[in-house]
């Protein structure tokens, strides 16, 4: 395999540095290719990705289908704006709210976008269709979400990084502790509660799993105070953790999933970003029925980008990928032997306390305090051993292979996982 070698790792990190905003902190490896669930760096070392890009390529990286699809929608038409009409979108709209089960879809680019859209969708059903007195609506939202960085979503965040001195916020979101339906019941109680905002697993947050009914009993107590369920699906949905979506629970409806017919705790608005392209281009979608979704009308929401046939095209061949390689299937059963597999490891070691998750999004905890450096210094190990993953939350280590995996490949990355662990320090 021919690698170009253009820069050095060492040289790349400087222009970063140097002409970079410093926005993050990357783990120092510089990567300058990648294929199915491998990546490469610019010296030629060949990794396991164990991040897949915050789950954005579940389908693998550079997957054939999806590149050859962006490839000749490429040559074709890119972007027409909304101004026109383009012969894309409506095949994409038709084939992508059939796949979900929805009336209707609202194509954004980012994930955050795409809160911001369900954010707006909410207050104007709020205002329209239930009778809340203008500029007085409430999404309730919860203790440790991630919903992107704008000024609004950051507005209800409880990290403190992500959040202080970008003030003044936006008002009108209500905090309560995740996972908690006593609190989303008395939360309810507030006449002008519009929506009830929530990721199925919290990502960010250390990839937390919800007890078993939350998610169902959540969605029946806002139906029956007339305030929306939005899932943001932006990590969680696609495949990742062994469904369709992570709102279709623990249930074993493999066979509904195929065929898209998931009986699932259906949310009234369901955001996704992230894997809906594969990775290969900036898509994301807000799905709603029609008695929610027509509450907007012209020029009332839009984006230049939003709806582009070259990232309708792309979502297109994204989730026909999901269907062909039956991913939802084998994040599932990878998911089961992964997690297995630490739990025998874990009775074996003190570093490691507890592995969590669904199907392919799982998170070890460090057995250290957050403001140690331990579960980064494992991660610069994982990477000199050829795997490469990030903390979250200074102690929780989150693994999020892509789900192309098989099930030799992810032995041997528990392979180097444990052994990296056993001879750390
Ligand atoms: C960054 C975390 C992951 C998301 C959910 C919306 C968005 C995200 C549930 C916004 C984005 C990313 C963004 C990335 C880090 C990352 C992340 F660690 F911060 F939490 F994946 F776990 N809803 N998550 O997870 O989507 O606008 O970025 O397309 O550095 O901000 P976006």
């Amino acid at each position: 395999m021919e690698i170009t070698q253009k820069l050095t790792s060492e040289e790349a990190i400087k222009l970063e540095e140097k002409h970079g905003a410093h926005n993050y902190y990357p783990l120092p490896v510089v990567l300058s290719k990648g294929e199915g669930v491998y990546v490469w760096d610019v010296e030629g070392k060949k990794y396991f990705d164990f991040l897949s890009a915050y789950s954005a390529v579940n389908q693998g990286h550079c997957h054939p289908k999806i590149v050859g699809t962006l490839k000749e929608q490429a040559e074709t038409l890119t972007l027409t704006s909304r101004a026109f009409f383009n012969d894309i979108l409506g095949p994409y709209e038709k084939y992508i709210t059939e796949y979900f089960g929805f009336d209707k879809v609202l194509p954004m680019n980012t994930g955050a976008e795409g809160v911001e859209t369900a954010i707006k969708i909410c207050r104007k059903y709020a205002y329209e269709k239930r009778g809340i007195p203008e500029n007085q609506a409430k999404i309730i939202v919860c203790d440790g979400n991630f919903h992107g960085r704008t000024t609004t979503v950051i507005s209800f965040s409880n990290d403190e990084d992500a959040r202080n001195s970008f003030g003044p916020y936006t008002p009108g979101f209500l905090n309560i502790p995740y996972n908690d339906i006593e609190a989303l019941e008395v939360a309810l109680e507030d006449e002008n509660v519009a929506g009830f905002l929530v990721e199925p697993i919290q990502g960010e947050a250390g990839v937390v799993v919800p007890d078993k009914n939350y998610l169902a009993e959540a969605a029946a107590l806002c139906k029956k105070k007339g305030a929306l369920f939005i899932a943001d699906e932006i990590q969680t949905g696609i495949a990742r953790t062994g469904g369709l979506l992570r709102v279709c629970g623990d249930c074993s409806c493999e066979h509904k999933c195929e065929r898209q017919e998931a009986t699932y705790t259906r949310p009234d608005i369901l955001i996704l970003g992230k894997a809906l392209s594969g990775g290969a281009y900036p898509v994301s979608a807000v799905l709603a029925d029609d008695e929610v979704m027509n509450v907007i009308k012209p020029g009332q929401h839009g984006s230049t980008f939003g709806g582009n046939p070259l990232g309708c095209k792309v979502a297109m061949a994204a989730l026909e990928v999901v269907n062909d390689e039956k991913l939802i299937q084998n994040a599932r059963r990878l998911g089961e032997i992964f997690r297995e597999r630490m739990n025998k490891f874990i009775e074996t070691t003190d570093t490691i306390t507890l592995v969590r998750g669904r199907g392919l999004l799982n998170a070890i905890v460090i057995n250290d305090t957050p403001d140690s450096s331990t579960a980064w210094d494992i991660c610069v190990a994982l990477k000199e051993n050829g795997l490469l993953a990030k903390p979250t939350h200074g102690n929780i280590i989150r693994f999020a292979p892509p789900l192309v995996m098989t099930e030799e490949q992810l032995h041997e990355c528990c392979d180097i996982i444990e052994s990296t662990i056993r001879d750390f320090k």
